[in-house]
């Protein structure tokens, strides 16, 4: 397996700082990746292989000419906020088949930000019930690829079922100011329903 830690330096961790597992979630090829190595300030770890014959009729590549690599295990990446307040990214696989390690990986996490494709939205129903399933507090993404069409806000909430109360955001998971928003948005979230204690930012 290609696991491997690229050559960024990594910043040491204050002993003050409090630490959030978030999870990155969403169907095949939604940009889970590309999410945590935006945003990582270490090198990310990451599982990723060479597509196959053996991925054929599994992963649709519609949409996704340049693709020529999955993660078959997790994405994971660091991000500090202010030095007290340290997020661990873990980029989970979207795919069904992938289900065992999708749990272990969501295990202990505070919430979930569910990347979207509005090109493949029904895709993202899998995440949706895996996050509802572990009773994760979540908050969507709409990961913007230049093909992809654009809806109003509402048609999205309507089509992916999702309650009043859940971010819905857009972004696009190559630029960090915008990841970085998309992830601010779900930890807004995550204090506004006590899934994460305001005192953890009191220093930060
Ligand atoms: N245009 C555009 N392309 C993106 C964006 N995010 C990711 N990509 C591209 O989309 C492809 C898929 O991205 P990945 O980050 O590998 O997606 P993933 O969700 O990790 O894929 P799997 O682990 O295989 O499920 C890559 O070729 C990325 O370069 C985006 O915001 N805009
Ligand atoms: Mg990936």
């Amino acid at each position: 397996m290609d696991s491997r830690l690229s050559e960024r330096p990594a910043r040491g961790l204050s002993h003050r700082a409090h630490l959030v597992k978030i999870v990155i979630a969403g169907a095949f090829g939604v940009g889970k990746t590309t999410f945590v190595n935006t945003l990582s300030e270490i090198a990310p770890l990451r599982t990723e292989e060479s597509m196959t014959q053996a991925s054929v009729g599994l992963d649709d590549l519609r949409g996704k000419p340049d693709k020529t690599t999955t993660t078959v295990g997790l994405d994971w990446g660091r991000l500090t906020f202010d030095d007290d307040l340290v997020l661990f990214l873990f980029g989970a696989p979207g795919q069904k088949r992938f289900r065992d390690i999708w749990h272990e990986t969501a295990r202990g996490a505070f919430g979930a930000l569910i990347l979207a494709d509005t090109r493949y939205l029904a895709e993202s129903f899998e995440s949706l019930t895996l996050v509802e399933e572990m009773g994760l507090p979540y908050a969507v993404a709409v990961n913007l690829f230049p093909e992809a069409p654009q809806y109003p806000e509402a048609d999205l909430r309507g089509a992916l079922d999702l309650a009043p109360d859940t971010p819905l955001v857009f972004c696009d998971a190559r630029d960090k100011t915008s990841a970085a928003r998309a992830l601010t948005d779900l930890l807004r979230h995550l204090l506004d329903t006590d899934a994460l204690d305001p005192h953890i930012l009191d220093t930060a």
